[in-house]
């Protein structure tokens, strides 16, 4: 199993929890409640199917394994609040991560602003450079049609200067596009894994390694 630790962040009620919702299978709640400084889930992805074939090959040869094993990757999700009484608990979590979605609000043009403080404080709290982990931006609320404050060419701009791919999409309407921006985000923190020592899943047990297997467990990463 391959585990890869993600964050979520960005202003409060921009659709973080929802996103996060939407991609684990839970249903869109009109009243969402506000996250109280950080809730966490988990999901399983079929590598096989999710990760692209070269970086799938390179797996393959670098862990002199058959082709077609199966990969698992298990992504662990932690999904912050906005709120900035809880800010300081929300960047001692970007010290550890392999991933981050950046969420906006299409609906509060602010909301796009803001994700220039996001990054900056990820640039100011993690260990590892943006450049070195997985990160994708996800404007919300497309769904709003007559309501919208950012556009393309916004998007446009922010992923142009951070270098960083973003997702239009709505946490209500969509699935399968949500399940794409973390698909999209398992291919680079896979690309990233690829580079370093192989991570393991600390909640598995594995009998065959010693004991200090935890003192072992790696952080990994480097952006496609
Ligand atoms: N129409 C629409 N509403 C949405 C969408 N995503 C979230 N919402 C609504 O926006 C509100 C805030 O959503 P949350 O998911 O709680 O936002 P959050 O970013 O987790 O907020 P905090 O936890 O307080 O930081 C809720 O009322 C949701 O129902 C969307 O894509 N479309
Ligand atoms: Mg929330």
């Amino acid at each position: 199993m391959i585990l890869f630790k993600l964050i979520v962040v960005g202003d409060a009620a921009v659709g973080k929890s929802s996103l996060m919702n939407n991609y684990l299978g839970n249903p869109f709640m009109d009243n969402e409640v506000p996250t109280i400084g950080v809730d966490f889930g988990s999901k399983i992805m079929d590598g096989k199917k999710v990760i692209l074939e070269e970086l799938k090959d390179k797996y393959y040869k670098k862990t002199n394994s058959k082709k077609n094993t199966d990969i698992d990757v298990k992504t662990m999700i932690w999904n912050t609040s906005g709120q900035e009484r809880f800010h300081s608990i929300v960047t001692s979590y970007y010290r550890k991560t392999d991933g981050a979605i950046f969420v906006c609000d299409m609906t509060r043009r602010e909301t796009l602003e803001h994700l220039n403080y996001c990054i900056n404080d990820y640039n100011k709290s993690a260990v590892k450079p943006l450049s070195e982990i997985g990160a994708v931006i996800v404007a919300n609320k497309s769904d709003l049609l007559d309501d919208q404050e950012v556009s393309k060419l916004d998007l446009d701009a922010l992923a142009e200067q951070y270098q960083i791919p973003y997702f239009i999409v709505s946490s209500k309407m969509d699935l399968d596009k949500i399940t794409l921006v973390f698909e999209n985000l398992a291919n680079q923190m896979f690309a990233n894994y690829l580079e370093n020592p192989i991570i393991e899943d600390p909640d598995m047990i594995n009998l065959n390694k010693p004991r200090n297997v935890f003192n072992n467990f790696k952080n990994c990463c480097t952006i496609i």
